[in-house]
């Protein structure tokens, strides 16, 4: 009977014990010595600088138990951006800080963000992304081999050129305009009289530079941190017509093969490096803070903010592809989107 009482105790002393020691055991025996993280922009770019730092955290969060080494320029798709989450399905990639217009080839949805006017300011894209929106796409995205941890943010996409300061469509006319993504934005572009063209971010530059293209569109921070001034681009017009926002993810085996309390961390890490970089991506282009603008500007960029009258007449010459992709998309997704803008706070 003692025997038995000891031997019971013994048990228990050992089933304290052995979480830890079969956690540090499976961590040295399967996790990776590196995880590879993918993302379009590497530092300074916001983008770079919020991937960056997640990789920092989970090092921090997890006693170094995960290593993260970030690879910039799509290097892991060798440059094709919209190869990137066939890729982090495929456990090619292992984790990523990616564009929903970068991943929208491949799930259609997260086109929503791309529909012409329908996020106003920041707010509605907090909205969506904070909202039952973004909750819906996160549980989307977990059916698809990956677990979505976190928003972040490239930004509005402001349209610059080489040629002509653009206020009206009539302005964008036979201009070739270098486009991302989903065939969404060859619709928009063609609807407005210009010339699209799609390639990735890493033939854009020399296309810019050599004036292959006269245009482009990007976030003012990738504007400002890509040099795009000394690429020729000239005119910035400030139109607010779409914004991406970022999603931190990890590919799923990778994510089920960590221990509880490290699949915690991972998170925590994104939450947190994903906010750090919003604030970041939004600064310098407020009406309170518009540092980054004059930046531009002094570089001798003209700069033209579009009257509400002006956007109007934006939304209305693309309204058809509007309509358009929210078939495609999912009318009550878009249903949805909308009236969580109408009811942003
Ligand atoms: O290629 C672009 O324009 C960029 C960097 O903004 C994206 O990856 C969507």
């Amino acid at each position: 009977m003692k025997s038995m009482k000891a031997l019971f105790a013994g048990l228990a002393l050992a089933a304290m014990v052995l979480p830890g020691v079969v956690a540090n055991g499976a961590a040295a025996a399967d996790y990776k010595a590196e995880y590879k993280l993918s993302t379009v922009l590497g530092k300074p770019f916001p983008w770079g600088i919020g991937g960056d730092r997640w990789a920092e955290l989970v090092k921090e969060k997890t006693n170094g138990r995960i290593n993260v080494k970030m690879y910039p320029g799509s290097a892991l798709v060798n440059g094709d951006q919209t190869k990137e989450f066939t890729a982090l399905r495929q456990g090619v990639i292992d984790m990523a800080v990616g564009s929903t217009i970068n991943w929208s080839p491949q799930v259609k949805e997260l086109n929503l963000f791309s529909l012409p006017f329908l996020m106003p300011d920041h707010k509605a894209m907090d909205a969506l992304t904070q909202g039952p929106v973004g909750k819906q796409l996160f549980d989307l995205l977990a059916t698809k081999d990956v677990v979505p941890l976190a928003w972040g943010e490239n930004g509005f996409r402001e349209v610059s050129n080489s040629k002509r300061a653009i206020r009206t469509p009539e302005d964008l006319k036979g201009l070739k305009i270098r486009v991302v993504g989903s065939p969404l934005y060859l619709d928009t572009f063609t609807a407005l009289g210009a010339n699209p063209t799609q390639m990735s971010w890493a033939d854009a530059q020399p296309a810019l530079s050599t004036g292959a293209v006269d245009g482009q569109e990007n976030p003012v921070g990738v504007f400002v941190a890509g040099k795009l001034p000394t690429l020729g681009q000239k005119h910035l017009t400030l139109w607010g017509y779409v914004a991406d926002p970022l999603i931190f993810v990890v590919n799923k085996e990778v994510w089920n093969s960590w221990s509880k309390e490290d699949q915690e961390a991972v998170r925590a890490a994104a939450v947190q490096a994903a906010a750090e970089e919003v604030a970041i991506a939004r600064k310098g282009i407020t009406a309170q803070d518009d540092s980054l603008l004059k930046d531009i500007a002094a570089q001798g960029v003209e700069v033209v903010q579009l009257t509400p009258e002006q956007q109007k007449a934006f939304q209305k010459a693309t309204q058809a592809v509007y309509d358009k992709w929210a078939k495609t998309i999912g009318p009550d997704l878009v249903k949805a989107a909308e009236t969580s803008v109408a009811n942003r706070k």
